[in-house]
């Protein structure tokens, strides 16, 4: 299914008088305070965020899964949801593919379509947390950092040929995230587990093409209960420092202990020059995958506002940022929770932009505790939806997608073309 621009257009008439004034509204509020609107609208329009091809299809537990109706059935058919998404937002440019679930049958015809869309592939992601059909080994003990070499080499080899994969497809960046870890005391060597690793992602560091990064991802806990080998933002940090420049650290806002200080890990690791990029989604708990900003949008805010920090003030030459979504939708339509979690992105982000920089500095610095807080929290209080609404109006997509989305259907329509019981990979 394909999004028509008239379909859009037809949408945006009937409500852009409302939304004009309020964004009216707001722009005079911003001005006034010295901001410049037009910039924060076009820093907004540029914002990609890339979605992961796993989180197309209805997300399970342990205990069971409830399957939506109308999921994707493959690569070609997870492009097209993208497609969709994109054209209601205009935010989702790009696709986040995970091998071997989405191996391409034929990769001119996958960019092809692609491009019909306006996507890009984003970073590509391995795989050796689950055994596939007919592998040799399993990697019920560990992946790179096996105490068997052969199945050391086979998870190196596994990402090498994820990193072919995409070469072909034009992504630019692999992302590893290791299960590997143990679940009770004594089990594994700590040292050995860990220096294991770093010669196995050693190995995959000298298959990156030159213009590519390797993103690391830590885990506190799960699958492994007792150890992760990669649990926590400084043993990323310390193997992205170790492997070299195109190595760096990817931050997954859901693989943190309750109340890790997260917006402070964001500064330290680009204020370092390593920090990668995102796995944007939010938690109550753990890694519980649920729809950015659903439940600590504050903290979703202080991570945005150093980031912009950071992008002003970028003394390390930290490299462009990769913008993803890690989710998971259990209860809910995923492509409604990713527009969602597009949204919730864009206001925290927007929110940041209006922080008075300079302003915020001098209360610092004379260490006017009320002030800065008062800073943030005015930034944080704007009600900033007008302004990512224009965003979207300047870039054609909808003002309103999911109103879009439920108007057009469109849940139902794919229902009809793909079936009520198909199941897309993912978790
Ligand atoms: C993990 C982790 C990875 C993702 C898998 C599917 O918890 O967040 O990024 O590749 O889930
Ligand atoms: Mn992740
Ligand atoms: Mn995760």
């Amino acid at each position: 299914m394909r999004l028509e621009k008239d379909e859009i257009l037809l949408h945006n008439e009937k409500i852009e008088k409302k939304h004009i004034e309020k964004f009216l509204q707001l722009s005079n509020r911003l001005a006034d305070k010295g901001l410049n609107v037009d910039q924060i609208v076009q820093d907004l329009m540029k914002l990609q965020i890339a979605i992961p091809s796993w989180a197309l299809g209805t997300g399970g537990t342990r205990f069971g899964r409830f399957p939506e109706g109308g999921e994707p059935r493959n690569l070609e058919e997870k492009i097209e949801d993208v497609g969709l998404l994109h054209a209601l937002n205009r935010s989702s440019g790009a696709i986040s593919l995970h091998i071997p679930w989405d191996i391409p049958e034929n990769y001119e015809d996958v960019i092809a379509l692609a491009s019909s869309f306006n996507l890009k592939f984003d970073a590509v992601n391995s795989n050796t947390f689950q055994d596939q059909k007919n592998q040799k080994y399993s990697y019920k003990f560990g992946s790179l950092c096996h105490t068997d070499p052969a199945i050391r080499n086979m998870a190196i080899d596994h990402n090498k040929e994820v990193i072919d994969h995409g070469i072909k497809l034009g992504s630019e960046a692999i992302t590893v995230w290791l299960a590997d870890g143990s679940s009770f005391p004594g089990q594994q060597n700590f040292r050995k587990a860990l220096m294991r690793t770093r010669e196995s992602l050693a190995e995959i560091y000298d298959h990156l093409p030159g213009s590519w990064s390797m993103f690391i991802e830590y885990k506190p806990f799960e699958p492994s209960f007792y150890s992760m080998v990669i649990p926590d933002w400084g043993t990323s940090h310390y193997l992205s420092s170790f492997l070299g420049p195109k190595a760096l650290s990817l931050v997954d806002l859901g693989h943190h202990l309750p109340n890790t200080n997260i917006e402070q890990v964001v500064a330290t690791l680009m204020m370092t020059g390593k920090l990668g990029g995102f796995h944007f989604n939010d938690s109550k708990f753990a890694d519980d995958d649920l729809t950015v900003g659903a439940i600590k949008p504050y903290q979703l805010f202080l991570i945005f506002n150093e980031l912009v920090y950071g992008m002003e003030n970028n003394d390390s030459q930290n490299p462009p940022l990769a913008w993803m979504i890690d989710a998971s939708h259990n209860v809910k339509d995923p492509l409604e929770d990713l527009l969602q979690s597009i949204e919730a992105i864009k206001i925290a982000y927007a929110q940041a932009l209006i922080v008075e920089r300079e302003n915020l500095e001098e209360s610092r610095e004379t260490n006017d505790v009320v002030k800065a807080q008062e800073l943030l929290q005015d930034a944080f209080r704007t009600d900033v939806r007008p302004l990512v609404a224009e965003a979207r109006l300047q870039s054609m997509a909808a003002l309103e997608p999911i109103q879009l989305y439920r108007d057009l259907n469109i849940r139902k329509i794919l229902k009809g073309e793909r079936g009520l019981k198909t199941i897309a990979t993912g978790l």
